[in-house]
């Protein structure tokens, strides 16, 4: 091992584990030397209606890219996370519900969630919704959120979630780019005591969405809303009138599961489409396996339904493993920051699934409010989002861990379906910072800018050699944008987008992104999309965006923006376009700092040197590097000495 900290696995830990050091060295060999007889195996953990004879047909050459696995199988999801369950534990908790509100809370069984998601399905039908149809839902941190997804899987709709906090435009934007034409909302979220007004948003974007006929409201609250005639519906009221009878569509492999908008370096977000099959082996497999779930035992995952890990580690992987999934309404802070601590003692949960930035933020109210809980339940802990320094992973694991508890940083994008680098508690040793080796199936590697393979300890762009079955299989609507995206600024390979350096004993400690997209307290961004958001104000004539390091976000948003000649930067102004920002986007894209720039750092091609903006917001003014190229200097000086980060 080399010179970093190493904590070994627990011998007790290896031996409860599914999976030891031995064991995950053997799958692991064959996982990428023979991945169809891996594969033909693992598939069959998930219930097929027609088992599948093909594997997997996958070409990453960009004039016939193809992502295919198990292809000729049919099954639905709805029926792995349900009904395969109710002999062996219909009356077991499914989904363990908290509230915002800390005396809120409920159980549900497998049972009753499958009654629930049947009369949902017969629900989604009588709404006219069909095999294929796209579904937008717009909820908070509710069990009819899980319901709502179940249900689409069920008859065969393919959902896309739309985070809570988005605004009107974004929820608007999601839904006319996947012709969506049925909205399932609340009148109102509730987060940390707060009311977050969702029916109103879907009402702001329902009005630019002429062919979306349908809304279905939740009520969580009891805050009043309007409701439109013929579009609108209580969710209650239709449930009442539904049948709990509902058998399972029956989908091929291939046929879309849902949809997920993501950031990428262009303006607009992509729809990242994910499959039935392969998707479902993937998620359940790797929370099996990465969490090393046991049955009987309660996993709890912090994430909002409304990104990739909540698809996969609230909803998918646990449902599919006959998991008890803890489902939070609120947020790490209320009533106070101790709150994720007394939600552990209170269920005796055994596996917590997070956020650095949550960890770095609580880290910040100091050790009193973890330690007066007891957390004697808790036996593994991961992490998940964004690189974790260090400092954070070692008081994750002192503080909260009590150095009992292995923690799993897991490496994955909404891309990518599942975990594709991390331990596994029973079987690596753990690095603080590193997520350490591939799971099984998965071939990383790294390359320099000009697509040479890189071996050894070395550090450069990381790329996927090889496809696994949880891979997204297109861009929706857009299979042109998926192969320029994914496939072809490094031919052949998968490009995640993602430095890395990989050191000696070939563990993968991620660097962060390469491209112009940002982490902001483990959410992705793209700077375009805030740069057009802010040149759509009438005063902005241009914008430039780049991440900076923050303490608790991981990175902050940093915007210089030049106005129109004759506006007047005052404060009031600033703080317009602060709220202009989370009006277009949302609350997650609100620039932090912006600096007025008379004028921006270009080429003499007028290209924006964004490397400079990046050194200036880190205040690393002293190592602008090479600026022979700029067209005026003089606009670096002006920028520097009017920098906004001083710290
Ligand atoms: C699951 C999820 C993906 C991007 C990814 C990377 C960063 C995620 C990480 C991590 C270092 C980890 N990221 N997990 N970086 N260590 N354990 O977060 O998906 O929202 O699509 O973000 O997040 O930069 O490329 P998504």
């Amino acid at each position: 091992m080399s010179e970093e900290m190493v904590i070994a696995v627990p011998e007790a830990v290896a031996r409860a584990a599914h999976i030891d050091r031995a064991k995950y060295q053997a799958m692991y060999a064959r996982s990428v030397s023979d991945p169809e007889g891996f594969w033909a195996e693992h598939g069959k953990r998930i219930d097929w209606i027609k088992p599948y004879s093909k594997i997997k047909e996958v070409s990453y050459d960009a004039e016939d890219l193809h992502i295919r696995w198990f292809h000729d199988g049919t099954l639905n999801a709805s029926a792995n996370c349900l009904d395969r369950h109710l002999a062996t534990r219909g009356d077991q908790t499914a989904i363990l519900w908290e509230g915002d509100d800390p005396n809120e809370s409920k159980a549900i069984t497998y049972r009753e969630l499958h009654a629930e998601v049947s009369k949902f399905a017969n629900v989604l039908k009588a709404l006219g919704v069909e095999k294929g149809d796209r579904v937008t839902i717009y909820l908070p941190m509710i069990p009819e959120a899980a319901v709502a997804m179940l249900a689409c899987a069920r008859v065969g709709a393919i959902h896309s979630v739309v985070f809570g906090g988005f605004s009107p435009d974004s929820l608007a934007n999601r839904i006319q780019d996947c012709d969506s034409t049925i909205v399932i909302t609340a009148d109102e979220g509730l987060r940390g005591g707060r009311k977050v007004p969702l029916k109103k948003n879907a009402d702001a974007a329902l009005a630019s969405c002429p062919s979306c006929k349908t809304c279905v409201v939740v009520r969580r609250t009891g805050g009043a809303v309007e409701m439109k005639d013929g579009r609108d519906h209580w969710y209650h009221d239709l449930m009442l009138a539904a049948s709990a009878d509902c058998p399972p569509a029956e989908m091929r492999a291939e046929d879309p599961l849902f949809i997920l908008y993501t950031s990428g370096s262009t303006g607009k977000p992509k729809g990242v489409l994910h499959t039935t099959g392969g998707y479902m082996v993937y998620a359940s497999m790797t929370h099996e396996y990465v969490f090393d779930y046991k049955p009987g035992e309660v996993y709890w995952c912090t994430a909002d339904v409304g990104w990739v890990t909540g698809h996969t580690y609230i909803l998918y992987g646990p449902l599919a493993n006959g998991a008890i999934t803890l489902m939070f309404e609120g947020v790490p802070n209320y009533p106070d920051a101790s709150r994720f601590w007394q939600v552990v003692d209170k269920h005796d949960v055994n596996i917590f699934y997070t956020a650095p930035t949550a960890i770095r933020a609580l880290m910040r109210e100091g050790e009193e409010l973890v330690k007066k809980t007891s957390r004697k339940s808790l036996r593994l802990l991961g992490s998940v989002g964004e690189p974790i320094n260090p400092e954070a992973w070692l008081w994750y694991h002192r503080v909260v861990g009590d150095e009992r508890c292995p923690i799993v940083d897991t490496w994955w994008q909404t891309e990518t379906g599942g975990i594709l680098i991390t331990p596994l508690p029973g079987a690596t040793d753990l690095k603080p910072g590193s997520a350490t080796l591939p799971f099984f199936g998965v071939k990383p590697m790294l390359v320099d800018n000009d697509g040479n393979v890189l071996e050894g300890a070395t550090e450069g762009n990381l790329c996927i050699a090889d496809s696994w079955p949880g891979q997204m299989r297109t861009v929706y609507g857009d299979h042109d944008r998926f192969i320029q995206t994914y496939f072809s600024t490094f031919k052949g390979r998968y490009f995640t987008g993602d430095g890395c350096r990989r050191d000696a004993d070939g563990y993968y400690w991620i660097t962060g992104r390469v491209d112009d997209v940002i982490n902001v307290s483990g959410h992705r961004m793209g700077t375009a999309e805030v740069e057009s958001a802010l040149v759509a104000h009438s005063k902005v004539a241009e914008a430039a965006v780049v991440g900076y390091p923050h303490d608790i976000k991981g990175q902050g948003i940093y915007a210089y923006v030049t106005l129109n000649v004759g506006e007047e930067p005052t404060e009031e102004l600033r703080k317009e376009l602060v709220q202009w920002v989370r009006r277009e986007i949302g609350p997650i894209a609100s620039p932090d700092l912006i600096q007025w720039a008379p004028a921006l750092p270009k080429t003499r091609s007028g290209k924006i040197m964004r490397r400079i903006l990046r050194k200036i917001a880190a205040n690393e003014h002293d190592q602008l590097g090479d600026t022979s190229t700029l067209a005026d200097p003089a606009v670096v000086d002006d920028l520097v000495g009017n920098r906004m980060n001083r710290a």
